[in-house]
């Protein structure tokens, strides 16, 4: 599952160019026995099979380089996975993600190996594997270099705890809808006004809460907040 993610896109340029270094292990290599289980039947009885907790426990420990090393747990309980963890993690020298599959990880491993346990969303998927995917991308866009420019990190939607302005590109008119008049101005002090407007109006209307997070505003947002504010009243 993880060789298209990794084989193609930003994340196999930032591979290439030795940015970041991500690594899938079997948990199959640390197994035991003839059959090298990894999974067995839940205590108590049901439906599913569980990852026992030794062949996840020695897979950590063979790839752990320090004490320091945050060793996450992807799990529908865990706390909401926010951007903050994401630039946090790509601070570190190394993040290990445990990405277990079937009904989940046997409890001990989330008790007393992982360093935190964490949650994509509110919502049920099949297994870890495209959670541990969404930590990976979110984490390596924050290693400098990963992302260009264009995409420029710090600058963009919610690191900076906005929403990202609208963007355009032709044609002109497309069935009939325009294209807003700034944009085709050449004037780019307007279109950055613009821009800067439109991502704190989007944010107000679609997502309040993030005005309300811990990054205070600059006081030319303040102001532009206001008017859109007095216009929405308006309106
Ligand atoms: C889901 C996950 C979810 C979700 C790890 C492992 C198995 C499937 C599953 C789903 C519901 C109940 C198991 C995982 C996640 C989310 C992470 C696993 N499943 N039990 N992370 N973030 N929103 N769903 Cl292992």
């Amino acid at each position: 599952m993880f060789g298209g993610f990794l084989g193609a896109g930003i994340l196999k340029k930032a591979a290439d160019k030795g940015l970041v270094d991500i690594r899938v292990h079997d948990l199959r290599e640390q197994a035991e026995g003839k059959h090298r289980q990894v999974d067995d039947r839940p205590f108590g009885g049901g439906e599913g099979m569980v990852l026992m907790p030794g062949p996840v426990c020695k897979a950590v420990e063979a790839v752990r380089e320090t004490a320091e090393t945050p060793v996450v747990l992807l799990s529908p309980l865990g706390r909401m996975f926010t951007v903050d963890m994401a630039q946090a993690w790509a601070g570190c020298r190394q993040v290990i993600l445990i990405c277990g599959r079937y009904e989940g990880v046997d409890e001990r491993v989330g008790l007393h190996l992982a360093t935190v346990e964490v949650s994509i969303g509110d919502y049920v998927l099949t297994g870890g594997e495209p959670a541990d995917m969404v930590v990976i991308d979110a984490v390596a866009r924050f290693v400098p270099g990963v992302v260009g420019k264009a995409g420029s990190v710090a600058h963009d939607s919610f690191a900076e705890g906005l929403l990202d302005c609208p963007h355009y590109t032709r044609p002109r008119v497309f069935r009939g809808h325009g294209v807003p008049e700034v944009l085709l101005s050449g004037d780019h002090a307007r279109i950055e006004r613009w821009r800067r407007r439109q991502a704190l109006a989007k944010t107000l209307a679609l997502r309040p809460d993030l005005l309300i997070g811990d990054r205070p505003l600059s006081a030319e947002d303040r102001v532009l907040l206001d008017e859109i504010r007095k216009e929405r009243k308006e309106s």
